[in-house]
């Protein structure tokens, strides 16, 4: 039996991926952060089987303990600040989790079992103003955000400790992938349970910043075994994994109001750009220029084709399949959640 810790367990990834090792036969590790309610996020359900440690990526000596007492054979780092909005609110602790965090962890795998193989999750947000379309492993990094930089060095000590100390270090660059899980502010979220609200009429109409934003969407559990495979190779390398296709926010929109039966159509433009319900005529997408960021990624869209070759890794789960799942989920949460109001 193998050893495993996940850092940002109760996260989105960190959740399917435990599912994933778990399935394996692995001793699952997860790293939780006190809080004053106790809250075990997206692994509330498999609490049970996971050995949780407290500790925090800002500090060191919890990161050396994890190590520790997890003796890990395999760590996947996925705890991050991970919103690209708050990343300007927040850009020093963005940087303290993000960056210096994962020097914090290849530290303590240093420390004290060297021999372990190291996961970072690294992001397609340090392409940011894109210098190639597609996006590979050749590409040049222009990142566009506190979170875009900070992630940059996260990749890049994850390489440097795998060229000074020679030790399993590797980083997969994941293009955005949502799930049922997906926390809500993301904005394929932030649509689907809209969405859900709008259609069990308990919301009128979902606000959004740039619709012409495009992104390389796919879901969460198709990448976290992207994340497995890299740890399972001869040798250490940086794979991109992404699905090759590429929409705008708006097409992601059109989509899952679809999905809920609802057909739109969009009219003026900018700020002024509004969907209206086909049906019915009413407003149900507004543009709020509250939602724009202060620098922006235009266009992702990554080739995966190293990771196809060599990782024997593809996507199972499509575009339209993602969304159906995203909304079926939310629909039936919004549903719950209107009995036990009433
Ligand atoms: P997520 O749902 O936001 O989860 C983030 C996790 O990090 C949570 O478990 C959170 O714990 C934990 N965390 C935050 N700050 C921490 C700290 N100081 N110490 C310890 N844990 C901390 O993110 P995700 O979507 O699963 O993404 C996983 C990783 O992949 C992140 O590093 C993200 O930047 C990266 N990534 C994501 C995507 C994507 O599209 N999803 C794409 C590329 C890369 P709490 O529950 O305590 O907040
Ligand atoms: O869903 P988002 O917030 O994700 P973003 O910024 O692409 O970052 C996600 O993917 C990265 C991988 O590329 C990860 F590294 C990162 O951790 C995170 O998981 O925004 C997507 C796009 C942006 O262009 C944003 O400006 O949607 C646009 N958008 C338009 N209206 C909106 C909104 N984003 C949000 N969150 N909320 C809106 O109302």
């Amino acid at each position: 039996m193998k050893n495993a810790l996940i850092t940002g367990i109760t996260g989105q990834d960190g959740s399917y991926l435990a599912e994933l090792l778990l399935e394996k036969g692995y001793k699952v590790y997860g790293l939780m952060r006190r809080k004053s309610v106790v809250d075990y996020g997206n692994v509330d359900h498999i609490k049970d089987k996971i050995h949780f440690i407290y500790a925090d990526m800002q500090d060191i000596v919890s990161l050396i303990t994890a190590m520790k007492i997890s003796q890990a054979d395999e760590v996947y780092n996925l705890a991050a600040q991970s919103f690209v909005a708050t990343s300007w609110d927040t850009p020093c602790t963005t940087a303290d989790i993000d960056a210096i965090g994962v020097t914090n962890m290849l530290e303590a795998i240093r420390i004290v079992k060297p021999e372990a193989r190291f996961y970072q999750a690294s992001t397609s947000e340090m392409f940011g103003k894109v210098q190639a379309i597609p996006q590979d492993e050749t590409t040049p990094f222009y990142p566009r955000s506190p979170y875009g930089v900070a992630k940059l060095y996260g990749h890049w000590i994850t390489k440097n400790y795998r060229e000074s100390y020679d030790m399993y270090a590797c980083s997969g660059i994941l293009f955005n992938h949502e799930s049922e899980r997906r926390g809500l502010e993301f904005v394929t979220r932030k649509i689907t349970h809209a969405v859900a609200r709008i259609k069990l009429g308990v919301q009128d109409y979902v606000e959004l910043g740039n619709l012409d934003a495009k992104r390389d969407w796919g879901h969460s559990k198709d990448y976290v075994r992207a994340m497995w495979l890299l740890l399972q190779q001869d040798h250490a390398e940086d794979y991109v994994i992404a699905t090759n296709e590429t929409r705008t926010v708006r097409e992601f929109a059109e989509a899952a109001f679809k999905a809920a039966g609802i057909e739109v159509e969009f009219e003026g433009e900018g700020v002024n750009e509004i969907a209206k319900d086909k049906a019915t005529g009413k407003v149900v997408l507004k543009v709020n220029p509250d939602f724009f960021r202060p620098a922006e990624v235009e266009l992702l869209i990554g080739n995966p084709a190293k990771a196809e070759k060599e990782l024997g890794w593809e996507r199972e789960i499509s575009f339209n399949e993602l969304v159906e799942r995203m909304v079926k989920n939310d629909l039936a949460i919004v549903e719950k959640e209107i009995k036990s109001a009433n």
